[in-house]
């Protein structure tokens, strides 16, 4: 809801409107608390003042570079502004520290190159025009001056631009922190190559992104004490296991499958593929090409960046060995076997696949299917075979085919890790995070649970930084702040973080199984938390749950929520592979110990992200931080469309929108004394004599601007060193008082020049 203020017949408005977010226009006339306001659209409506927002009579054409200078920092302004500089193809816009990152969908190749950072070397920030190269660089500085550690935090919806700004910070810092002269494959040469083979292997078309990735990731760049890259760690999140037997139209696997269909014929051969449109696991769906993306030619770099991060040639073939595997697994179709409710593969075909499948592992065709198509249980007395029917079956093919393709993504995090070294005596670091965003769906499930929670952490992360970054201003301008209050979202924390809630989420996920169900488990979260005014369950719905988190409400369906959050490996799986010729293969799968067998076989992925978030936590929370908040501008991927409503939901939800309701708290608006005086030097005088400002001539301007503060009995605002700080509202007041004056003058002027005449 807009601050109340003042406005005047004359004052310019934002009004809220059905269409476009916020439509400006004209106060016409003002009863009691009603505008009659003329909008630009040629409308007339009457609205409540208290809707309203003022507008920036003087806003500049080409927008601002800080949002923190503009007039209003309200909603429809900042709009406005990001639109205005986004037309001109200004992509980039700060909030105060926070660099706002607009999506241009348009190569814009001269913003990047190597001229650019050289530039932005040594600039200040705000220096030059706001950039992720002026953050990276910030944060090389500090972290060089004040030997303390700095993370960029960079998040936003999918396809927002998350990982395109992390490569170009990650491009600039080792352009700031790698070593001169050739010395082989350094360091940084490894980190910045270490992107293309994680993308072909973690990234894939969605709807939303034709290159989403679809894990999280946390890179931490050692530095040494001279400031140049000596070693560095790659942590990923929860990479999406489902997508690697499930895709529909328009979405598409991971690239690496169609990469590898696409290789060189005699890698074709070797590794047994074929067209990409002969594997289920890919032609599901009827994409299969991607305008833009040259399968074959990426296969080639993607073993060019795996030769630059160490990853040696008999290590290649096995990883394309496994993936081969991977999609013939996708084939073995099966069909009834002779004993009742037994499954086999279905015919000839099924049985070529899952013969090359066992070459491509190097394991036993027998013991492969056997693996498949039946499954041991142990009970207190005895051990039974038990068959299978196909559709048992199908889900145990696709489980072996999700566990051995996450193991091998986890592999080549790994190998990365370690062929890039880590630097012991490393002081300082600088973390990028490449996270996804606050996802809010039509149906939401245990992945959404798990990226909102990150989020929820994140933003009271942001929040608090957000806060003391306003303090540091105030105390630099020796201002007053002390009774600025801050709240945050640590009740929604508490519900699903808090030492017991957070447990209860994830234990009641991972003790239940196997004999709970998805509505036992719904039937559990309904009374504990039935009182916790965050979380409620909807009036229709038998399984789904309500968090209501920073960014919004969102229904959860708890409907596959025990399945996803199931960690474990079949034994049948593990023994097969464990014992693959192929050492690779069987590294894969490394025994078990004896002791954990039991235990580790139903460990969660809830319980291990959990463990992974609090320590990114904790790095974090030990560096200063920096934030890009990518924003997408239209669900089209298409250059030149800007949606308001849809920007303006992803600052609510990215906490540009809280960062400001924090600035408000205090003093939203801060202008230069020479600006102050400039635009309301006019309210200072008497403007019958239209010598206006003349006595402010003679004065300096701290004096000035407190004399035209006085003049309008303004109270509450501060006078800094260097710049006037006025509390929500006063600035609109000071603009209405400004339009009445100045309408007053052109009457009194008109007067004179028609007694003139
Ligand atoms: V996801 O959560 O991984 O699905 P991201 O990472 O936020 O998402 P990404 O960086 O992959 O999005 O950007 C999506 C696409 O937008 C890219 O493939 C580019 O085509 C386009 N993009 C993003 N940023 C820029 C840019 N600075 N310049 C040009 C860009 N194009
Ligand atoms: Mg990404």
């Amino acid at each position: 809801m807009a601050a109340s203020v003042n406005f005047a017949v004359g004052s310019l408005v934002w009004i809220e409107d059905p269409d476009v977010s916020w439509i400006d226009g004209q106060v016409l006339a003002i009863t009691g608390d009603e505008l009659k306001v003329q909008c630009t659209s040629d409308k007339t409506v009457v609205v409540k003042a208290s809707s309203v927002y003022p507008k920036d009579p003087e806003f500049p054409s080409c927008g601002v570079d800080d949002m923190t200078k503009l007039a209003y920092l309200n909603e429809p302004g900042v709009l406005q502004n990001l639109k205005v500089r986004y037309d001109i193809n200004e992509i980039y816009t700060y909030t105060g520290n926070i660099l706002i990152a607009v999506n241009p969908f348009r190569r814009l190749p001269h913003l990047y190159d190597g001229h650019m950072m050289e530039q932005y070397k040594g600039a200040a920030i705000g220096e030059l025009s706001p950039h992720p190269f002026a953050v990276a660089d910030a944060a090389y500085r500090q972290m060089i001056n004040d030997q303390i550690s700095q993370s960029i935090l960079v998040s936003g919806e999918s396809g927002a631009g998350k990982t395109e700004s992390t490569k170009s910070l990650m491009r600039y810092l080792a352009f700031m922190g790698g070593r001169s002269g050739n010395e082989g494959q350094s360091v940084e040469q490894k980190v910045l190559e270490s992107n293309p083979v994680l993308e072909a292997f973690g990234n894939a078309k969605t709807v939303r992104n034709n290159n989403s990735s679809r894990f999280g990731k946390f890179v931490e760049l050692q530095f040494d004490d001279r400031g140049r890259i000596s070693g560095a760690a790659i942590r990923t999140y929860l990479l999406e296991r489902s997508r690697v037997c499930q895709v529909s139209s328009p979405e598409r696997n991971y690239h690496c499958f169609y990469m590898l269909c696409a290789a060189p014929p005699e890698d074709i051969k070797k590794f047994k593929v074929g067209s990409a449109r002969s594997f289920r696991y890919l032609n599901q769906s009827e994409c299969i090409e991607l305008d833009g993306l040259d399968d074959p030619k990426e296969y080639l770099v993607t073993r060019k960046a795996m030769d630059v991060v160490g990853i040696s040639a008999e290590e290649q073939d096995a990883i394309f060995r496994v993936v081969a595997a991977v999609l013939h697994l996708g084939n073995i179709v099966f069909a009834k076997g002779s004993e009742p409710d037994s499954s086999e593969p279905k015919d000839d075909d099924a049985r070529k696949h899952l013969k090359i499948a066992a070459e491509l592992f190097m394991c036993d065709e027998k013991g492969l299917e056997d693996s498949l198509c039946k499954r041991v249980i142990v009970t207190r007395d005895d051990v039974i075979m038990k068959v299978l029917d196909p559709v048992a079956a199908t889900i145990n093919r696709d489980a072996l085919a999700k566990i051995v393709y996450s193991r091998l993504f986890d592999w080549l995090v790994n190998k990365i890790n370690s062929s890039i070294g880590q630097d012991p005596d490393s002081k300082s670091l600088i973390g990028v995070l490449d996270i996804y965003g606050f996802e809010s769906f039509k149906t939401n499930s245990f992945e959404q649970f798990c990226i909102n929670l990150t989020n929820e952490k994140l933003q009271q992360h942001f929040n608090q930084h957000v806060f003391k970054m306003e303090q540091e201003e105030y105390t630099k301008e020796q201002i007053d702040w002390s009774y600025i209050e801050f709240i945050d979202n640590q009740d929604v924390l508490d519900l699903i973080e808090k030492d017991d809630n957070y447990h209860f989420f994830f234990v009641c996920l991972s003790s239940m199984f196997p004999k709970s169900t998805n509505e036992t488990f719904a039937t559990k979260l309904y009374q504990t938390f039935k009182d916790h005014k965050r979380f409620s369950k909807p009036k229709l719905a038998r399984n789904d749950f309500t968090v209501c988190h920073y960014a919004g409400d969102v229904t959860y369906q708890t409907e596959f929520f025990l399945d996803k959050n199931k960690d474990y490996v079949v034994a049948e799986h593990q023994a097969l592979l464990s014992a693959s010729k192929c050492s690779f293969v069987s590294s894969l799968f490394p025994p078990l110990p004896e002791e954990s067998s039991k235990s580790s076989k139903f460990s969660s992925i809830g319980a291990r992200f959990k463990q992974q978030l609090q320590s990114l936590l904790e790095t974090l929370n030990a560096t200063e931080p920096h934030y890009i908040r990518c924003v997408k501008p239209n669900n089209a991927l298409k250059p030149a469309i800007f949606e308001n409503a849809n920007v303006l939901q992803q600052l609510r939800c990215g906490g540009v929108m809280e960062a400001i309701r924090i600035s408000c708290a205090g003093y939203p608006t801060r202008k230069h004394f020479n600006e102050f005086i400039a635009r309301f030097g006019i309210l200072a005088t008497n403007v019958s004599n239209l010598s206006y400002c003349v006595f402010l001539d003679s004065c300096d301007e701290v004096t000035a601007c407190k004399k035209i503060l006085e003049k309008v009995k303004l109270e509450g605002y501060q006078v800094g060193k260097t710049k006037v700080f006025l509390r929500a509202g006063q600035m609109a007041e000071l603009d209405a008082r400004r339009t009445e004056v100045l309408g007053r003058s052109a009457t009194f002027i008109q007067r004179k020049f028609l007694t003139y005449c």
